[in-house]
C-alpha cells in the first residue's frame, strides 16, 4: 500500500480538493483527510489497473508496478485494502467541524464515482471496447466515468466538507466535469506530441496504435481546440466565486491544460 501511494506522482486530486473547500471558504485541515482518500481511490484504481488482467503493465510512476514488486495476490489486496481505507480515514478522520450530515454526503459522492456508476463503469466500457472502433460518444463516456467522476468527487467533496451551499456544490461540479474531461483530452494529445517528440516521427504512437483518442477521432488541432473550450467553460464556472478564492482552481485548469506529464 505505500509502496504505490508513497511512489509520487503528481496528486491532482489532493490538490483539487483542498482548493475546493477553499473556495468556499472552508478551513482546509477539514478536507485533508478527503483529499487523502481520493488519492488512496486513485491509487488503488492504478495498481488494479496496471495488473496482467487489465493492461498488464510493467510501469508505474517511473517504478515497477505492485505486482511486479510484490506479485499478484498482494497487489489486488493492497488495493482492495486502500479502497477500504479511503471510506474509513475520511469517516475517522474529518474533525467534528464537519457536521455529520455533510460528511455522509461526501462519503456518498465518494462511493458513487468508484462504482458501478463510476470508475468501475469506465473501466468495464473501455474493456468490452477492446478491438472494435468506437465513436466519440463512447470515448467520452469511457473517460468521463474512468478520469472525470473522481477528479468530479475531489472537487465536489472539498466544496461539501468546507461548508459550500448546493448551488455552489453544483457550480464546482460542472467545473469538475470540464476539467475532468479536459484531462483526458491533453493526455491523449501529450500521447501523440511525446511519442512524436521522442521518436521523431510525424506520426505519434496514438494515431498509430489501435485505441481510440481524441486526436485519432477528431484530428490534432481539433482535440486541442475543444480543450481550450473545456478551459474556458471550466473557468467560467468560477465567476459566481469570490475572485480572490478562484485563482488556484483557475489555475489548475490551465496547468491541467498546458501539462506536459
Ligand atoms: C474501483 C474497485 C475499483 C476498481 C478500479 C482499474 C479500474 C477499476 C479503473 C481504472 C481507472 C483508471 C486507471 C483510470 C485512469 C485515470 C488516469 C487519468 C490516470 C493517470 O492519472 P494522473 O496523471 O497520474 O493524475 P499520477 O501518477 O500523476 O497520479
Amino acid at each position: 500500500m505505500r509502496y504505490s501511494l508513497l511512489a509520487g506522482g503528481k496528486r491532482v486530486r489532493p490538490i483539487l480538493c483542498l482548493a475546493s473547500c477553499e473556495l468556499v471558504s472552508g478551513d482546509v485541515s477539514s478536507a485533508m483527510p478527503a483529499a487523502c482518500a481520493m488519492e488512496m481511490i486513485h491509487t488503488m484504481s492504478l495498481i488494479h489497473d496496471d495488473l496482467p488482467c487489465m493492461d498488464n503493465d510493467d510501469l508505474r510512476r517511473g517504478k515497477p508496478t505492485n505486482h511486479k514488486v510484490f506479485g499478484e495476490e498482494t497487489a489486488i489486496l493492497a488495493g482492495d485494502a486502500l479502497l477500504s481505507l479511503a471510506f474509513e480515514h475520511v469517516a475517522a478522520r474529518t474533525g467534528p467541524k464537519v457536521p455529520a450530515d455533510r460528511l455522509v454526503r461526501a462519503i456518498a459522492e465518494l462511493g458513487s464515482a468508484v462504482g458501478s456508476e463510476g470508475l468501475v463503469a469506465g473501466q468495464i466500457v473501455d474493456i468490452a471496447s477492446e478491438g472494435r472502433d468506437i465513436g466519440l460518444g463512447e470515448l467520452e463516456y469511457i473517460h468521463v466515468h474512468k478520469t472525470a467522476k473522481l477528479l468530479e468527487a475531489s472537487v465536489v467533496c472539498g466544496a461539501i466538507v468546507g461548508g459550500g451551499s448546493q448551488s455552489e456544490v453544483e457550480r464546482v461540479r460542472k467545473y469538475a466535469r470540464c476539467v475532468g474531461l479536459l484531462f483526458q483530452v491533453v493526455d491523449d494529445i501529450l500521447d501523440v506530441t511525446k511519442s512524436t517528440e521522442e521518436l521523431g516521427k510525424t506520426a505519434g504512437k496514438d494515431l498509430a496504435s489501435d485505441k481510440a483518442t481524441y486526436p485519432k477521432l477528431m484530428g490534432i488541432e481539433k482535440a486541442k481546440e475543444f480543450a481550450g473550450e473545456l478551459v474556458e467553460k471550466a473557468i467560467e464556472q468560477l465567476g459566481h466565486f469570490d475572485a480572490a478564492r478562484v485563482a488556484p482552481l483557475s489555475h489548475l485548469a490551465n496547468y491541467i491544460a498546458s501539462r506536459h506529464n
